[in-house]
């Protein structure tokens, strides 16, 4: 038995998340959580809302709530969809959480005694009227170079010219757009990655297994250019974790935060700390390898654009503390899913956010076109054709009719408890022998985590069970022979307590509906299928499920096609 601890990057606080978010994350590491569950392992799954920096103060201004106020709300709203997606966290926090606050204070505590953060003086724009520090982005005025009249501190978006908010010509504040503004000294603190360089290197040459797109992307920020950057870990801004060194005050930073990505990662290990006081659990087992978790396998899943923060500052942040602290083993990246012809985008409103898709199809029939069309190779595309197509195939015609036609067949024939009489013969022999290869097949994929490859070999298994029954067609052998139709019958029937073992982790919903109607709650995992293939004996009880997957009709896809055709507003 192996323990994985397994964490999701944690989304962003700042409104629901579109399914391109999903299946760059949150979904992916739910799969492999639950197959890994299914196999027998101990697991902790993990993942929280990332509550602090500008997009969350930004959304809660818009929103007109206090900035706290606003996080917990949305941490309830993310919280409900995760679970009706079926997302089966062991807990999932938050980044404000009083954890999380004490752990980043104590790393930022070891890295300063370990001469790994600089305090830097910098001049920066101080709002009379606001009573605060301006963030570039949060300071517009006219660009020196266009002329242009709403260019921003960091940049002028009509001629695209980088800018200092000391280049704009008549600067004003974006919060309140006062011009009562002064240029004041201040501090702030770096974490001095460039002299963990060598460290980091090491580290991820010691990654073999990688692939080529995560070890890719953190090779490129070592080695580009001037390499590794020092990289500036305080804000000025009210909402976030307070710096201080561990628990004593800093001197001069009095009012700042960490930065957002200093901390996010954290919440890794602070949620487990959450978790271990939610259920009395032991946290430390999991993150110190000097108290137990040293034979951990620890798997992180992200979109690609976060590669940089999980493969370089993160593991400088641990590294740099000189504690024992887990490490990532196996880091999962993705490309982009695009919808349409276009981008998801969460800041215009473009594409399906997680809620709507509930409203409209139950949970399985997303998460199996999205695994199934995961972003692995290169970015996928979100098509309504394509979504209706591989559901209406794979779902409806292949898993569900199968199941409906052999449970409804019993029935009308045998009633409804598994048939006794007849043995397995030449036909029966070869399923088995199928099922077993592509099992193993299965097995392989989802332990490397591919999951197109995955589902194919999971819709492969379905298959194999419908030419079966398409081929020993129990309803004509049981007019001329019908102790074999009830042997027929008894492995169909089997077949379906073991395609819901197997499809647990894509399609958890249907997989329990499937277990119900089977009146079984054996979900032990068919390390030999043949034996798998009578956990059902004869004179178990069973009934014909509801309907597991309707299709989808033209009508209904052209309908959505339009209806999210446009923006979210
Ligand atoms: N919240 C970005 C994102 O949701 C960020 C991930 C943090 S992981 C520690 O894509
Ligand atoms: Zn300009």
């Amino acid at each position: 038995m192996t323990r994985h601890l397994i964490t999701s990057a944690i989304p962003y606080i700042n409104g629901i998340k579109h399914l391109g978010n999903l299946v760059g994350s949150q979904l992916p590491a739910d799969v492999f959580a639950r197959f890994q569950r299914g196999r027998g392992h101990e697991v902790l799954f993990l993942c929280a809302t990332d509550e602090h920096g500008t997009p969350a103060e930004l959304a809660a201004a818009k929103a007109g709530k206090p900035v706290a106020e606003y996080c917990a709300e949305m941490h309830e709203v993310q919280a409900d969809i995760a679970r009706r997606f079926g997302l089966s966290f062991d807990h999932f926090g938050r980044s404000s959480s009083p954890q999380n606050h004490r752990l980043t204070q104590h790393f930022a505590g070891r890295l300063y005694d370990a001469g790994l953060i600089r305090e830097v003086d910098e001049k920066q724009v101080y709002s009379h009227a606001d009573a605060r520090f301006l963030p570039d982005r949060y300071i517009e005025g006219t660009c020196p170079n266009c002329g242009y009249d709403r260019a921003r501190g960091d940049q002028c978006e009509n001629c695209t010219k980088q800018l200092d908010p000391t280049d704009l010509i008549e600067p004003r504040s974006a919060i309140s757009g006062s011009t009562d503004l002064e240029v004041r000294a201040t501090k702030h603190l770096y974490l001095r990655q460039s002299a963990l360089r060598d460290d980091l290197d090491k580290w991820i040459d010691s990654k073999s297994d990688w692939p080529i797109l995560t070890t890719s992307i953190a090779k490129k920020w070592l080695h580009d250019g001037d390499g590794l950057q020092d990289r500036g870990i305080t804000r000025d801004l009210d909402w976030g974790i307070p710096v201080k060194k561990g628990t004593e005050d800093w001197p001069g930073m009095e009012g700042k935060v960490f930065y957002v990505w200093f901390d996010a990662p954290i919440e890794y290990i602070a949620c487990a700390g959450e978790w271990a006081e939610a259920t009395g659990g032991d946290w430390e087992r999991w993150w110190r390898t000097d108290k137990g978790a040293a034979d951990v396998r620890y798997t992180q899943f992200m979109g690609k654009d976060n590669v940089p923060f999980h493969t370089l500052s993160f593991p400088a942040t641990i590294l740099g503390s000189g504690e024992p602290w887990k490490m990532v083993d196996h880091l999962k990246s993705f490309n982009f899913l695009n919808y349409d012809g276009g981008q998801f985008s969460t800041s215009q409103g473009r594409g399906v956010f997680m809620d709507q898709a509930l409203d409209i199809l139950p949970a399985d029939y997303w998460r199996w076109w999205l695994l199934s069309h995961a972003p692995e190779s290169g970015d996928s595309e979100f098509t309504w054709e394509n979504f209706q197509q591989s559901v209406n195939k794979d779902l409806a015609d292949v898993l569900g009719n199968f199941v409906s036609r052999i449970t409804k067949f019993c029935r009308a024939k045998f009633g409804e408890t598994v048939p006794g009489a007849g043995t397995f013969g030449a036909a029966e022999t070869a399923l088995v022998e199928t099922l077993r290869t592509r099992i193993r097949a299965y097995e392989q994929h989802m332990e490397a985590m591919e999951l197109r490859k995955s589902a194919a070999e999971l819709r492969a298994i379905w298959v194999a069970g419908n030419e079966y029954l398409q081929s020993a067609a129990p309803w004509s052998t049981f007019k001329t022979d019908p102790d074999s139709a009830a042997a027929q019958v008894r492995l169909g029937l089997n077949l379906v307590r073991l395609y819901a073992v197997l499809s647990m982790p894509f399609i958890p919903h249907a997989a329990a509906d499937m277990l119900a109607a089977m009146r079984t709650d054996d979900t032990a995992w068919p390390d030999d299928p043949g034996a798998a293939l009578n956990a059902l004996p004869a004179g178990h009880a069973f009934t014909v499920p509801d309907v597991l997957f309707a299709k989808i009709t033209d009508d209904q896809r052209e309908e959505w096609q339009s209806r999210f055709s446009g923006l979210r507003t």
